[in-house]
């Protein structure tokens, strides 16, 4: 540990707090990256952690023979809300591998294809919504209505069920709960572990409330399935989860897994490609040429299909890279860890023990300007045009994480991304408000705070 640098002022018990903030964990850790190069640790009520960010370092750590994903820190707080689900699942727990094998065909093309046409009947609800806010000459809550968007997604291609969220003005209480927990299990890494009962005491109250709060929700949503017999072989997540038997061992998974399961994919599959949406739609706000010339892809791969098929989604190639890039400065999820599974030199350099583990930050890995360039605070979506992609080195691009543990809805996030912004381009010029500086803010994952667009519907646009 002696030679990963750390900061300089560092206070007896409480550790490096000096200058850091509780609500911006990840911000802060950026900024520290910045003074204290591609690897750094920090310390907090005792603990030290490590971070890594360069991307010599960061290929290493995504070598799957030597280390894996580490359970730890923000993901760990979440085992009470999602126990042994996939993701807070731990490597060598049984349910994980069951339950990846069980549900991967779910995110299949043919899975996916089968989500489409149900991802454009939430996207038409959003466009009412927004239609009539722009109507009225009113601007709109972006990442909240991409909340409402995501949420109606998954909800409806996973689980067939409809959370009603446009048709109230305020969230869905099973979003409240959610943004509850999240914040909740962020907060618990900013206290000294032994005092959290006592100095969280309201927070964990409420928290068991919002837990319950999930739980019966998803139980409700089980038990209306269940009555009605199942969906007789639609094959949505629900009816995997409930039917489907692992294909070699004929093993099922448990209720009490799938209500785990339930829980993490209507939490995982929503917020953070709502924040990924409201990224891009703030940076196509900013950027006039580039929206032009995303736009002008839309309307040339498009024409005036009005509903665009599955196979239409994937050819829109400049949309995509306004997505990637997007991600790329800030990708929702922040930040993952790796373990090393032996003894073993981290980069040739670093010693780690067997289980020693580091995080990994995906927010400054994507601006070490040794890859990305002097520019690497731009925004520009020609970084992942297929020439430059081909040209930089692998593991550098991770917003979804690496190796076996990697994000299981990877592409169901980009095809429903990728259409609403398509769908959204198509429809409306976009007008950011004159004085709106981003700010981000963290609830384990990464959102744009108060942004708020103006909307011109485009003549001709239906
Ligand atoms: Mn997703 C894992 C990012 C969309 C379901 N996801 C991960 C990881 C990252 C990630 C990073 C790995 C975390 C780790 O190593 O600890 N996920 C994203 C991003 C988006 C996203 C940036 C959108 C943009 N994720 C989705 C969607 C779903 C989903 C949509 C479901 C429909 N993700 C998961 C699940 C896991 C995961 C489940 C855990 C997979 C596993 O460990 O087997």
């Amino acid at each position: 540990l002696h030679r990963i640098p750390r900061p300089p002022y560092r206070l007896p018990l409480l550790g490096d707090v000096v200058g850091a903030s509780r609500s911006t964990p990840m911000q802060d850790s950026l900024r520290y990256a910045r003074r204290l190069g591609p690897i750094f640790r920090r310390r907090a009520f005792g603990n030290e952690f490590v971070f890594v960010w360069g991307a010599g370092l960061a290929a290493d750590l995504a070598d799957e023979e030597r280390f894996a994903k580490h359970v730890g820190l923000g993901v760990a707080n979440l085992r009470p809300v999602a126990g042994d689900g996939l993701f807070t699942a731990y490597n060598h727990e049984p349910n994980w591998q069951l339950a990846h094998d069980v549900l991967a065909p779910g995110f299949s093309r043919e899975a996916m294809a089968g989500y489409h046409v149900m991802m454009l009947d939430v996207a038409a609800r959003l466009t009412d919504h927004w239609d009539r806010a722009g109507a009225a000459g009113r601007t709109v809550d972006v990442p909240g209505d991409m909340t409402k968007l995501t949420l109606e997604t998954i909800a409806r291609t996973g689980f067939g069920h409809d959370f009603g969220s446009f048709e109230r003005s305020r969230p869905h209480p099973f979003v409240t709960a959610m943004v509850g927990t999240l914040t909740y299990a962020q907060r618990l890494n900013t206290v000294p572990a032994p005092l959290a009962p006592w100095l969280l005491r309201g927070a964990s109250r409420r928290n068991t409330a919002d837990i319950d709060h999930l739980n019966r929700t998803v139980d409700d949503l089980v038990r209306a399935r269940r009555a009605a017999g199942g969906r007789g072989g639609t094959g949505d997540l629900l009816d995997r989860m409930l039917e489907t038997a692992h294909p070699e061992t004929g093993e099922r998974l448990s209720p009490e897994n799938v209500r785990r399961q339930v829980i993490t994919f209507l939490v995982a599959g929503h917020e953070t490609t709502s924040g990924a949406l409201s990224f891009a739609l703030h940076y196509l706000a900013q950027h006039p040429g580039i929206a032009a010339r995303a736009r002008a892809e839309v309307d040339r791969v498009w024409g005036d299909t009005e509903a665009p098929g599955y196979e239409q989604v994937a050819k829109l190639r400049y949309v995509r890279r306004v997505l990637d890039e997007s991600l790329r400065l800030w990708p929702t999820a922040p930040a993952f860890a790796r373990e090393a599974r032996t003894d073993t030199v981290l980069g040739g350099a670093y010693p780690m023990r067997r289980g020693a583990w580091a995080l990994v930050l995906a927010g400054m890995l994507h601006r070490d300007p040794q890859v990305w360039g002097p520019d690497a605070e731009e925004f520009d979506p020609d970084r992942f045009d297929a020439k430059a992609v081909r040209s930089r080195a692998p593991h550098t691009f991770k917003p979804f994480g690496t190796g076996a543990r990697a994000c299981i809805g990877r592409q169901f996030a980009l095809h429903e991304a990728t259409l609403v912004l398509g769908l959204l381009l198509r429809r409306y010029e976009l007008r950011p408000e004159p004085e709106y500086r981003l700010r981000v803010t963290e609830r384990l994952t990464l959102m744009p705070e108060g942004l708020r667009l103006r909307l011109e519907r485009r003549a001709g646009s239906g």
